[in-house]
């Protein structure tokens, strides 16, 4: 696939989800991969909070070194398993030649993930934010991540979003069978909101589901760096190294806003009232519970 067939493409399916052509088309290598043992997946709905937690686990890796965490870009660094871009190395190619221990991004649901993540009993990290603000955040990344079909207007997204007709498919469905999936394996669920308000204890969380104790300096020097300030001015972070016709920050940074709530300042009342029937509905066969604000 070229250039001019990835920009801006309708979605196509994968077993039933939305997904992007140029990752279809890899497909056969990802559902082939082979994990390791000491492999850690970091795994997200898109727009929840991925690089963020990426970032904060290369720092526990190591051991708060700010400028080895600088090394490289944080797709380089953290690759994303599936994904698959023309003139760039896949996530498949990049973690070919990575040393053990790897850190491994993805967000594919429960049902698609390769088999060899569990036949390798690898840890996961699961991060979930409340669909409020992922739905908004996920309309203003798909403007700027040329990967996208155009969102049209943000009713039409919302629409979207609700019918699961985005790429990676119904968010509901994602939030639940992962939550369902941490009773038999090793996986830590963590929410973008408790790490907002507090990362300390979320970061020592992690730090702790690794096998490890931080001195407190260390955790205060992990969250200085990964608060959003930081890793919006951190170049190795804030995906500006990408090519234009890949992201284009003009149209939106990807290190946007980092908040919990912006969603206040886009959904209608009509629209959040609409939402919070469909949300009940939804939601209804699990005892998952967000936090649309803090
Ligand atoms: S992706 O493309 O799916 O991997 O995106 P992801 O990293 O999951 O989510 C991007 C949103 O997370 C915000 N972000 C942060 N928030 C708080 N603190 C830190 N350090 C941080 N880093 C990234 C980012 O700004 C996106 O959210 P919005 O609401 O659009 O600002």
């Amino acid at each position: 696939m070229g250039r001019e067939d990835f920009v801006r493409q309708e979605l196509g399916m994968l077993h039933g989800m939305p997904l992007y052509k140029s990752f279809i088309e890899a497909w056969p290598q990802v559902e082939a991969f082979q994990a390791r043992p000491d492999d850690l997946l970091i795994c997200t709905y898109p727009k929840s909070g991925t690089t963020w937690l990426s970032e904060i686990l290369d720092m526990i890796y190591n051991d708060g070194n700010v400028e080895k965490c600088k090394r490289d870009a944080i797709f380089k660094r953290v690759p994303f398993l599936e994904m698959s871009v023309p003139d760039m190395p896949g996530g498949i190619e990049l973690l070919a030649t990575m040393p053990s221990p790897r850190l491994v991004k993805t967000h594919l649901p429960v049902q698609l993930l390769p088999k060899s993540f569990w036949e390798q009993d690898c840890k996961v990290i699961y991060v979930a934010r409340n669909p409020k603000d992922v739905v908004v955040s996920y309309y203003y990344f798909y403007q700027m991540a040329k990967i996208h079909p155009d969102p049209g207007t943000k009713e039409e997204f919302l629409q979207n979003f609700m019918a699961g007709k985005v790429a990676y498919g119904s968010w509901y469905s994602h939030v639940k069978d992962w939550w369902e999936k941490r009773k038999e394996k090793r996986l830590l669920y963590l929410f973008y909101e408790d790490m907002k308000q507090d990362p300390r204890p979320e970061v020592q969380k992690v730090a702790r589901f690794l096998g490890k104790e931080l001195p407190e300096s260390l955790v205060e020097k992990i969250v200085h760096h990964t608060s959003f300030q930081e890793m919006k001015k951190n170049s190795a972070a804030n995906y500006e190294t990408l090519p234009e016709w890949v992201m284009d920050h003009n149209l939106s940074p990807f290190m946007r806003k980092g908040i919990t709530g912006d969603w206040k300042n886009h959904f209608t009342v009509a629209q959040n009232e609409r939402f919070n029937k469909h949300y009940k509905e939804q939601m209804k066969d699990s005892e998952l519970c967000f936090r649309m604000e803090i």
